[in-house]
């Protein structure tokens, strides 16, 4: 399987911004909503679609409208292993690496994997590490596992260089959706420096401040989702931060 969307990672040679999309927090019109908004800005580089738990059944209808409303490529960034659809450009294929529940770094895999095969769904190997944000998030509680400390910045470090020697491609780490803090330029700075594959960060990131924070601290990709399901209108504000 060719490596397109990891190629545009790793050859983008600037920093890059997604939008993540909860499926069970949309419905058509908010789709549109959106991808009208993702219109306004050329800043957008991915979409990631996904959820911790989703009780509707319209995971595979919001990436195909989303494919349909634009040209941004869909990257899955699966709860569960329900969250297959070959209607996507890619799938990260996560273990969770701050965690020690065996499910999350190799039972799931051993499910998702000739699924994934058979749709044809390029897979980029990334090492998921939870941040502890300041609360209890949906993450945390259906992964069965405990955030990394969010003043353990040599923790965050050793598990991303660890991720790292395992063959991992990329490093996501995450202070869960709707975290009330984002993660420290401490830990983003302290992990940045100890591995050379790009660094995802998000979870918390509500302001165009943030943003910015995140990327001079160390990040090579920003996520951002809970914030567009109020405020669509941000998207382009939260974009146009990368550059500052
Ligand atoms: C959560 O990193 C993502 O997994 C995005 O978090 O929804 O808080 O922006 P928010």
């Amino acid at each position: 399987m060719k490596q397109t969307i990891y190629s545009k990672i790793t050859g983008a040679g600037k920093k890059l911004f997604c939008v993540l999309i909860d499926p069970d927090k949309h419905q058509s019109d908010s789709i549109r909503q959106l991808t009208q908004q993702l219109k306004h800005t050329s800043l957008v580089d991915f979409i990631l679609v996904g959820g911790s738990l989703l009780r509707k059944n319209n995971f595979e209808n919001i990436i195909t409208l989303l494919k349909a409303e634009t040209d941004i490529p869909v990257v899955i960034f699966p709860g569960n292993t329900m969250q297959i659809s070959s209607k996507a450009d890619a799938i990260l294929f996560l273990s969770l690496i701050s965690g020690r529940n065996a499910d999350m770094l190799i039972g799931n895999h051993v499910i998702a994997a000739p699924i994934i095969k058979e749709a044809a769904l390029e897979t980029i190997s990334t090492g998921y590490m939870l941040i502890d944000g300041g609360r209890s998030t949906t993450v945390q509680y259906m992964s069965n596992t405990i955030p990394i400390p969010s003043n353990k910045p040599d923790i965050a470090a050793a598990t991303a260089l660890a991720g790292q020697m395992l063959g991992m491609q990329m490093i996501y780490m995450d202070a869960g959706s709707g975290a009330i803090q984002p993660i420290s330029s401490g830990i983003i700075g302290a992990v940045k420096q100890e591995i050379n594959i790009p660094l995802i960060v998000g979870g918390g990131i509500k302001d165009a401040k943030s943003v910015s924070l995140a990327c001079k601290a160390g990040a090579d990709i920003v996520v951002v989702g809970n914030l567009f399901e109020e405020k669509p209108e941000m998207v382009r504000v939260m974009a146009d931060a990368m550059l500052y």
